[in-house]
């Protein structure tokens, strides 16, 4: 792994919030076994082992149900440790594939079967290298038949440039952690707005609340004792979820790649959610419905 790499949480808390029955993490990872899937030679970073085994571990420690894996850069479009994930979890997993133009219809069936219900066009430069949008597009035709969803990953600044793309895909599109508001400008300000008015105009939009600590500048510091961190990022959350209560996901983001100041206390991420979700009501729909109406109903 990276000299400066960071391994996720050896010990997370016991959450203080207890998630509804049946709650999905919608954002997660698998990284290897890297002895028994190799990582791609493309790869921006080199991560820790991080296996279905201690994913599935951490899910039932949390008090979750439910995985959703996605596919992560490291292993390029080689979607084995994802497969693997998805065949072994006994239906407690769905997962989010990474597919090139080179994919065949009897793969992507395959994919289906095995549990996969979408796949991620990555935007963010130090990730991965340019795909041109033609090729995306054909991409999105092609899964669309399968009834699976495009999640896309990419910076605020560039929204405006993306914008056509997003909004001409025939999918679902869900957009990775709010698309990455710089949580030091206002929640009404012009930045977060785009982001606002994208799902606002296009109801085929969705967005994952997830990634406080990737967002946060002000890190997970708790106030007064309470279990409340990473309190910057909570006003976009809550904003979103209030929003837009049937198009989010919440997930933990672990193994959380390339987090380079502090690891996140996984239970910690658990008790993010009733400051972004305040009702029960907002919570089922966030941890239950959305996700299961996604991943589990085709
Ligand atoms: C995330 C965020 C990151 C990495 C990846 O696939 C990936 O490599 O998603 C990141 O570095 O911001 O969503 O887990």
């Amino acid at each position: 792994m990276d000299p400066d790499w960071l391994s996720f949480h050896p010990h997370p808390s016991k959450p203080q919030f207890t998630p509804p029955p049946g709650a999905v993490d919608a954002h997660c990872h698998v990284f290897g076994p890297a002895a028994q899937f190799p990582f791609a030679p493309e790869r921006k970073y080199t991560p820790c082992d991080a296996s279905k085994d201690q994913l599935f571990a951490l899910r039932d420690h949390l008090g979750l149900a439910r995985n959703v894996i996605v596919q992560a850069t490291c292993h390029g479009h080689d979607n084995r440790a994802l497969i693997d994930a998805l065949v072994h979890s006994e239906g407690r997993a769905r997962g989010v594939a990474s597919v090139g133009p080179e994919v065949t219809d009897a793969e992507l069936q395959a994919m289906h079967e095995a549990g996969v219900r979408g796949t991620r066009f990555n935007f963010v430069k130090r990730l991965v290298d340019f795909t041109p949008r033609e090729v995306l597009a054909e991409i999105a035709r092609r899964i669309a038949p399968l009834g699976w969803h495009v999640v896309v990953y990419f910076e605020a600044q560039d929204l405006p440039e993306l914008w056509d793309f997003f909004t001409t895909l025939p999918t679902t599109v869900v957009v990775d952690h709010m698309g990455r508001p710089d949580v030091a400008k206002p929640v009404d300000g012009p930045e977060f707005e785009l982001f606002m008015k994208l799902l606002a105009s296009h109801d085929n939009i969705w967005s994952k609340v997830t990634c406080p600590e990737r967002l946060s500048k002000s890190g997970p510091a708790a106030v007064n004792g309470e279990r409340n961190p990473y309190r910057d990022v909570l006003p976009f959350a809550r904003r979103v979820v209030e929003t837009f209560p049937d198009r989010v996901l919440w997930g933990t983001d672990w193994p959380h790649p390339n987090l380079k100041n502090h690891m996140p206390d996984d239970g910690l991420l658990v008790d993010f959610i009733p400051h972004i979700a305040p009702s029960a009501e907002l919570q089922h729909k966030l941890l239950v419905d959305n996700p299961m109406r996604l991943y589990w109903s085709r």
